[in-house]
């Protein structure tokens, strides 16, 4: 068979959550599924496997026992999409119809921008790891265990990311083991982002300053990572105020935050906007140009911080708007640009960021959560995957919206 009433590229975070509820609105035979990889991946737990609590086959599971039962896996990447005839090609040559597509590809890793990088077979010999990858995260770990004495550096790119707090949690867990294990005293560890500002919002920026002060790291701000001289254990960055300006830092051990990007078969295709991510409509999801396309999670261009919480709130959305769409109805709920970050500030410690596309903020819980709290970091560790693997993925989370409203009534 090669037409589906719903056609949905990318079997990711957004993929499968959005598989799930079509398949209850539509019947699993009318949905099919594109996406290559053999295995789906938690990668919110990354963070927890650099850093030796957690391991990395407890964060991904067969893509085939994540697809609905009876959804249509087509096991091959798209290779081109063409809206205007409602195709899409993919590797393994088919050509597929559709009559509602769901783009839910994700971004693409560009390792590749940054000089002189090795490959990552030779990352434990030049001690780098990223937790950013599946390939690369058990590596931030080694490095961590083989630390010795020496510059511990962090990079965050001059482009977009997924969850914009990773880059920073992996440094604090470092203090944290460093400290545990007495080798603390011998490091320095340095946080060098491109971003002007240690955090996106205010609140949570300034429980971080006051973290960092008091842990005594250095952060360095418009620091961009450009190249890496393995041989040396040298890490060049350039001033992003001072163009042309560069600085080297020696280290003994490197985490790589790689520039990223809109995958590239949304970029060629008539669906991108300039930069090359999905054009969506930053409420309904729907796409600007084309009413039969929806956009969710990392690919799109919405203007909210990339995650899997912001995904949950968009999964419940999209549904309603794709509801409204059948019916020829004008999509009524709205996003808010919902979007949460457990920022892990030690082993047992996480502020919970939640906030939306103004920086307002939107606690989930009706206590100040840019505290550090154990609690949290239970919900992070212990909580999440649950409600990843057994809500997200079938279509039963779209959220904590309505939970939030609960959390506080009768409260200010
Ligand atoms: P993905 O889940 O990445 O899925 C994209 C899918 O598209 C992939 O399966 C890929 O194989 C497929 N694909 C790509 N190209 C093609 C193609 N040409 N054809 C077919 N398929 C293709 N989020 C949180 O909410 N909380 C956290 O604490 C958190 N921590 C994170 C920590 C780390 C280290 C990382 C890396 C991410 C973290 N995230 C976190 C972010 C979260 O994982 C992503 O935002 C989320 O997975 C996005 O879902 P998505 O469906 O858009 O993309
Ligand atoms: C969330 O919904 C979610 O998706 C399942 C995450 O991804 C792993 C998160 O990290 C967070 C924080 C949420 C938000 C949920 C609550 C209960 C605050």
């Amino acid at each position: 068979k090669d037409h589906y009433k719903v056609l949905v590229l990318g079997g990711g975070t957004g993929g499968i959550t959005m598989s799930a509820r079509m398949k209850r609105k539509f019947g699993a035979e009318n949905v099919a599924v594109v996406e290559p990889s053999e295995m789906h991946y938690y990668q919110p737990i990354w963070t927890l496997v650099g850093a030796g609590a957690k391991n990395l086959s407890s964060s991904g599971r067969p893509t085939a026992s994540v697809m609905p039962s009876g959804v249509r896996w087509v096991k091959s990447k798209v290779q081109e999409i063409n809206p205007d005839t409602n195709t899409v090609h993919t590797d393994n040559g088919m050509k597929i119809s559709y009559e509602y597509l769901i783009v839910a590809l994700g971004l693409q890793l560009h390792f590749e921008k940054i000089k002189g990088l090795p490959d990552i077979e030779d990352w434990v010999k030049f001690k780098i790891g990223s937790n950013y990858s599946v390939q690369t995260v058990e590596k931030t770990w080694k490095a961590l265990e083989n630390f010795r004495e020496g510059n511990a550096v962090f990079t965050f790119p001059n482009t977009p990311v997924k969850c914009a707090g990773a880059p920073q949690k992996i440094m604090y867990l470092t203090e944290a083991y460093l400290r545990k294990t007495g080798k603390r005293t011998k490091a320095n560890i340095v946080y060098n982002t491109s971003m002007p500002v240690l955090f996106g919002i205010k609140k949570y920026a300034d429980a971080l300053w006051e973290i960092v002060k008091n842990r005594n790291i250095q952060v360095n701000l418009r620091h961009n990572l450009i190249e890496v001289r393995p041989e040396k254990q040298q890490a060049v960055f350039e001033n992003l105020d001072k163009p042309g300006e560069t600085k080297v830092f020696e280290y003994e051990m490197l985490h790589v935050t790689p520039p990223m990007g809109p995958v590239s078969v949304v970029r060629a295709s008539s669906l991108a906007d300039e930069a090359g991510w999905l054009d969506v409509n930053k409420e309904t999801l729907q796409h600007k140009r084309y009413p039969n396309v929806f956009g969710i999670g990392d690919c799109t261009n919405l203007p909210t911080s990339k995650t899997g919480a912001a995904v949950a709130a968009q999964s419940s959305i999209l549904d309603r708007t794709i509801s409204k769409v059948l019916k020829n109805e004008k999509p009524d709920r709205k996003y808010d640009g919902y979007t949460s970050c457990p920022l892990v500030t030690s082993y047992n410690t996480v502020i919970l960021a939640e906030f939306d596309y103004d920086g307002h903020l939107l606690e989930t819980f009706p206590i100040d959560q840019s505290k550090e709290r154990r609690t949290m970091f239970f919900m992070k560790a212990h909580v999440m995957p649950h409600l990843y693997w057994q809500g997200l993925l079938k279509g039963l989370w779209g959220g904590p919206g309505p939970y939030r409203k609960i959390m506080h009534l009768g409260m200010k």
